[in-house]
């Protein structure tokens, strides 16, 4: 007769074993899902979880600022604190919205519009991008500081929506002499160069407000003509050859016409000489279409010391023979 009881003993052994395993991992299992689930209840690991998800978002960040890199390795802090090459800024700012509400009626409060992104001496540079110029913007200015603040108010938001690295000069001219426009656009000019490596620069009135973000404060490959649809010309341009209230001029354009001219004291033409000088040298005028060109003037009576100059026609005749113009190299600051 076969032994066949060890088999017999054996198979309900077996069966035991393997039916006591899967209970103890059940069981495991369960004690598992019993305590994690306990552990969020009670907030226990929350804040691990949320520290892991700022982690992830902080990553996700970086690399949108950031050229894509080969590795994926974990960034150790030391890596994180490397200055990193931005990414240049679009060729159009998503940040621009378009028409914009430009009016006078209330005085503007300057304390009260804080602008946490500006820079000591009225700079700024965008955070998250690399802008693509950087334009010195240059004002004229004597006795208009209630036009000032306006101009401050609106204009900062735009130039920064524009995503501009940018500076305001605000050019004074101190005392009581006749005042000249185009002499303190010099000034601005060279002073604004001292400061920082400049490749555009905006020269506009301190009474002009643009109604549209898209007419950026930028330079172009000719000289730009920035306000040309103003309201007391009812939103069109007076003459073709206008090239008056607000203008942008590269370095180098502004370099080929030998700067501005230095000799208009008083009211008039000078613009005009401008617009001579740039056709002259063989450069045209670019501008935005009357829509986007659109610009408000804040109105005012005319300045004291800042009469129709009589001598304006004349000068203008000379512009393409003036010997200071013509012979000197960039005589900005010397003559007039
Ligand atoms: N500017 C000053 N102070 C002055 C004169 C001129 O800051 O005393 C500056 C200012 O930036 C101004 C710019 O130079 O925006 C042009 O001068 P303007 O505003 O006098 O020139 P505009 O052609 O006006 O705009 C001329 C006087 C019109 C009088 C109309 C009266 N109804
Ligand atoms: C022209 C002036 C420009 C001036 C323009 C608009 O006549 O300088 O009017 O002036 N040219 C001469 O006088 C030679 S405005 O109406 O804005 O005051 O910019």
């Amino acid at each position: 007769m076969p032994d066949t009881s060890p088999a017999v003993v054996n198979i309900p052994g077996s069966f035991l074993q393997k039916t006591c395993t899967v209970v103890v991992v059940f069981c495991a299992i369960h004690l598992s899902v019993t305590v994690l689930y306990y552990c969020n209840t009670f907030e226990i690991f929350k804040n691990s979880f949320f520290v892991r998800n700022q982690q992830q978002q902080k990553h996700i960040d970086f690399n949108t600022v950031s050229p894509i890199t080969e590795t994926n390795a974990p960034f150790t802090e030391a890596e994180e604190t490397k200055p990193k090459e931005l990414e240049k800024c679009p060729e159009t700012s998503p940040l621009l919205v378009g028409p914009l509400r430009i009016e006078f009626s209330q005085p503007v409060d300057l304390e009260e519009s804080k602008n946490p992104a500006l820079q000591e001496g009225g700079r700024f540079t965008p955070q998250n991008c690399k802008a693509l110029q950087k334009v010195a913007v240059i004002i004229p200015f004597r006795n208009r500081e209630e036009h000032l603040k306006y101009w401050l108010y609106y204009l900062h938001p735009i130039l920064q929506r524009q995503q501009l690295d940018y500076g305001v000069y605000v050019i004074h001219q101190k005392g009581e002499e006749t005042f000249n426009r185009a002499k303190l656009l010099n000034v601005g000019y060279a002073e604004a160069l001292k400061e920082y490596d400049y490749d555009c620069f905006v020269f506009s009135d301190v009474d002009l407000i643009p109604m549209d973000d898209r007419n950026i404060y930028k330079c172009f490959s000719q000289p730009r003509h920035i306000a040309v649809s103003m309201d007391k010309f009812g939103f069109s341009l007076p003459y073709k050859q206008f090239f008056g209230g607000i203008s942008s001029l590269s370095k180098e354009q502004f370099e080929k016409i030998n700067g501005f001219p230095n000799n208009y004291w008083g009211w008039g033409g000078e613009d005009d000489d401008i617009y001579n000088r740039i056709v002259s040298k063989g450069m045209g005028i670019s501008r935005p279409d009357g829509t986007i060109g659109k610009c408000r003037m804040i109105r005012h009576n005319r300045d004291k010391k800042n009469e129709p100059n009589p001598q304006r026609f004349d000068r203008i005749t000379h512009t393409m023979t003036d010997n200071e113009w013509r012979w000197h190299k960039f005589p900005v600051l010397q003559g007039g």
